[in-house]
Parts: C-alpha cells; sequence; structure tokens
C-alpha cells in the first residue's frame, strides 16, 4: 500500500511542538488534497492543517490534546485508499517517529541555556522562557513534577510551582546579604491575588488557551517594564478629506478599503526611522535596536480576543502596500488564518480603540517591544484657527494619540517628541497624494 505520512509541521522558527486540538478526520475518512484535517495549538497560534494529498486515512497516531514535538508522524494516508491496515506503513511511520523524535530532543537540549546542559528532561520553549524569566535555576526545574504525557513539565506545572514558592519566599527567613541587596533593587514578587467567592446565580467561565496567554502575557508586561503614557491631540482634518474624497477611487484601483489605519502605520513607521530608540528591545542591561521596522496591528477577533499581526518593513512600503498587508492580516485574523510568520517579530505596535469610538486609554507594552501607539476616534470639534485677519473657531477633525513606553530607556521628552512628530506627520498630510 503506497502511504503518506502526515508529520506535525513547524509552524514557526521558535516553535518545536504543538497541541493537536480538534481532528476533523477519523479513521476510515476519505480525503481530498486541501481537506483540513487536524488543528494544531502552539504558545504563539492556532492553525488548521490541510491534507497535502488525497487519499483515506488509516490510521491517527495521537489523540486530541497530545503536545506532539515537530516532525512526528501524527497519521497516515493511503493514498491508493486501501484501508487494511500494512505492517509496512505503520512500521515505516514509527521508525520515523523515533527518528524524528530523538532529532528533536536534540535540537530542544542543545538549545537550553549552558546553566542547564545537565538537564536530561525535555522542557519546551514555553517552560524554558518562564524558567528563565523567573530565574528558575536547573536544580528547581528538575524538581518539579510534571503532570503532561511522560512526566513532562507544563506550563501550568511551572507556573503552580512559582506561585507556591513566592508564598514560601515570603515566609522563609530572608539571609542578612539578600535582604541588604533587596532593598537596593525591591524584587518583584507576585502578590497573591484578592479570595474571589462565586455566589447563587454567579457564573463561571473557564478561560480559552489564547485567553489565559493574553493575560499572562499582560501581567509579564506591566512586571517587566514600568509604563508611563504620554497623550497629544491632533489636528487630522486634511488627511480625512483626502482618505474621503479618495477612498472609492482607491478601492476601484487597487481592490482594496483604504480606512486611516494604513495613513497611521505609515507616520508611524517614518517617525520610528527617525527615533530608533523606540524601535528597540532591552535585553538585561543591553538595549537593541532592531534595524527592520516591523509593526504589528492589534486586531480584535470576533471570539472577543485579541491577536498582534505585523507588516513587516512598513517603512519601506507606500500606502497601497500598506492597505493590503493590513487588510490581508485583518481579515486573516478574524477568520482564524493567520500563518505563524505573519505574528512573528513585531517592533512596534499600533492598537486602533477609535474602531469602537474610544478616544484616550494607557495600552500595555506588547513584549518585548518597548512602546505601543493607540489611536483614539477621529471626530468633529470645534477648534481656534490663528489666521491673518484673527482667531476664528472652525470646524475640525480631531484625534488624540496616546503612547505608552517602557521608562527603564525611554524618557518623557523621548516618548513625548516621538510622540509629537507622529502628530506632525498627520497634521502635514500631503493631500496631493496620488493613488
Ligand atoms: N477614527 C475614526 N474612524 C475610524 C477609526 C478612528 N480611529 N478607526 C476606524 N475607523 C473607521 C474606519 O475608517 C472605517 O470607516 P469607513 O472606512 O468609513 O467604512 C470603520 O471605522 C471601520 O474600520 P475598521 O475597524 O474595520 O478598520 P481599520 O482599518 O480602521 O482598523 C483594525 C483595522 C484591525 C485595527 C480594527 O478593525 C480593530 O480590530 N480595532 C480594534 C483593535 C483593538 O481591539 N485594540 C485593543 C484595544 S484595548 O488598547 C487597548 C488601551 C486598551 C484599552
Amino acid at each position: 500500500m503506497a502511504s503518506f505520512n502526515i508529520v506535525m509541521p513547524k509552524l514557526g522558527e521558535s516553535i518545536q511542538e504543538g497541541t493537536i486540538t480538534k481532528w476533523f478526520v477519523k479513521e476510515g475518512d476519505t480525503v481530498e488534497e486541501d481537506d483540513m484535517l487536524f488543528e494544531v495549538a502552539t504558545d504563539k497560534v492556532d492553525s488548521e492543517i490541510p491534507s497535502p494529498v488525497d487519499g483515506v486515512i488509516t490510521k491517527i497516531l495521537f489523540p486530541e490534546d497530545s503536545l506532539v514535538a515537530v516532525g512526528e508522524v501524527l497519521a497516515v494516508i493511503s493514498l491508493d485508499g486501501e484501508v487494511e491496515e500494512s505492517a509496512d506503513a505503520v512500521e515505516t511511520a514509527a521508525a520515523e517517529t523515533t527518528e524524528t523524535k530523538s532529532e528533536t530532543e536534540t535540537t530542544a537540549e542543545s538549545n537550553v541555556d549552558d546553566s542547564r546542559k545537565l538537564s536530561n528532561r525535555f522542557y519546551s520553549p514555553l517552560v524554558k522562557t518562564i524558567a528563565k524569566e523567573e530565574n528558575v535555576s536547573l536544580e528547581e526545574l528538575e524538581s518539579i513534577e510534571g503532570s503532561g504525557a511522560g512526566g513532562r513539565v507544563q506550563k501550568k506545572d511551572i507556573l503552580d510551582y512559582l506561585e507556591n514558592r513566592g508564598s514560601a519566599k515570603a515566609t522563609a527567613p530572608a539571609p542578612e546579604k539578600k535582604v541588604a541587596a533587596a532593598s537596593a533593587t525591591p524584587a518583584v514578587e507576585r502578590k497573591a491575588p484578592a479570595p474571589v467567592t462565586v455566589g447563587e446565580g454567579d457564573t463561571v467561565v473557564e478561560m480559552d488557551r489564547i485567553r489565559k496567554l493574553i493575560a499572562d502575557h499582560m501581567v509579564m508586561s506591566k512586571q517587566v517594564s514600568p509604563h508611563v503614557t504620554s497623550v497629544v491631540e491632533a489636528d487630522v482634518t486634511e488627511l480625512v478629506l483626502w482618505r474621503n474624497k479618495n477612498k472609492n477611487a482607491f478601492q476601484e484601483k487597487h481592490g482594496d478599503k483604504i480606512t486611516f489605519m494604513p495613513i497611521f502605520t505609515e507616520a508611524v513607521a517614518t517617525a520610528l526611522s527617525e527615533f530608533p530608540l523606540v524601535n528597540s528591545s532591552v535585553d538585561g542591561d543591553k538595549i537593541i535596536m532592531k534595524r527592520d521596522i516591523n509593526v504589528g496591528i492589534a486586531v480584535a477577533k470576533p471570539d472577543g480576543n485579541l491577536i498582534v499581526p505585523v507588516i513587516r518593513n512598513a517603512e519601506q512600503k507606500n500606502l497601497v502596500g500598506l492597505t493590503k498587508d493590513l487588510n490581508r492580516l485583518a481579515n486573516a485574523a478574524r477568520t482564524n488564518k493567520l500563518d505563524p510568520s505573519d505574528i512573528q517579530g513585531g517592533t512596534f505596535t499600533i492598537t486602533n480603540f477609535g474602531s469602537f469610538g474610544n478616544i484616550i486609554g494607557t495600552p500595555i507594552i506588547n513584549q518585548p517591544q518597548v512602546a505601543i501607539l493607540a489611536t483614539g476616534i477621529i471626530e468633529k470639534k470645534p477648534a481656534v484657527l490663528e489666521t491673518p485677519s484673527g482667531d476664528v473657531i472652525a470646524i475640525r477633525h480631531k484625534m488624540y494619540l496616546s503612547l505608552s513606553y517602557d521608562h527603564r530607556i525611554i524618557d518623557g521628552a523621548l516618548g513625548g517628541a516621538f510622540l509629537r512628530r507622529i502628530a506632525d506627520i498627520l497634521e502635514n498630510f500631503d493631500t496631493n497624494r496620488t493613488i
């Protein structure tokens, strides 16, 4: 029987495993090329994986909720339609599974920090990242009981461990030396959350995986970087009139609708190229100035979650390119069709809460970036204009721009100047631009 092995795909550069969250097929099902086979979730993104071939599913090797390393065989498809199990095929699949597994584990092992090289256990990248951020030593990591397959340490195991470690720390008498150090740079300790009571008639809703990831990321961001927010007002009358005048012609010519977002993105990309420190990340005592300007756009999904796809090299694109990228990414985000590469490598983020009528906000930085811009709703307002014949009150289109930035490396003068520059670019939008 000619057969084809379906393996766990590599869904991104740093991703080494994924969880099968749903099988759309069962053994014995006939599939055609591009029929959806299964849904896989990683710590970065969920994807639906289509069949690359026509055939019959003869074997499904992992049930739903299994965490599987990249390259492992998940299912076997008979290409000539024979449903009967072939010993050969299964043997090949099993052999390939073992081979790929050891390869994957070697890669995982070689990625472990030097301090963790002694470990014989497999740790997922997410667990390793949490361990690194929380300064969990190898010994501590090795002592954590894993609840995953084969005793593998999962995210919740290390988070449970950290929660208990926090309270153990709080009650244990600290050695004298450490107290002195702590008073110089106080350690960030996670506070125990306030107790919650569930009353009669209350509804308890289990957070989905993405919601938990967003929640963790928000807490982490607030702990990692001290945020401050500055706000400016911009008179965007000229660009609103230009957009309204050119909207239909733009769509007819380029097949895409232009909103204000591509114009905001263009202004941000220009300002970032002039203020490179805002386009950076902090790594310990080092500042990594990013060469590429990759602007993430926060997209509200119909399920209530939020995802941030990235417009790469935004400073190299014109309004047509930015519009096309934005519309493609926003549509893909809303329909769960983003590729893992679409959400990687962002160096700055824009969140447009003007979409739902908000005016000012204090957005949380999308780590490991150092700043995020929120764009409020553009509204008509009475404004005082200075003219050669004296001051007049006129109806103008105005908006607020809010910038949250990491005060570890960006002070108010720089953050404020960068933000004012974006406003100035928008206010001086060239209305003679052709589309
Ligand atoms: N002002 C005026 N009009 C606007 C604005 C603003 N800021 N934003 C959108 N719109 C208009 C837009 O031009 C469209 O009008 P027409 O072109 O005339 O039809 C219309 O509203 C719908 O726009 P849409 O939102 O569909 O498209 P847009 O390209 O502007 O935005 C998006 C794309 C993906 C950014 C957006 O759809 C979205 O998801 N926005 C929400 C992002 C979000 O939830 N961020 C988190 C906010 S929470 O940050 C936060 C500080 C805390 C609170």
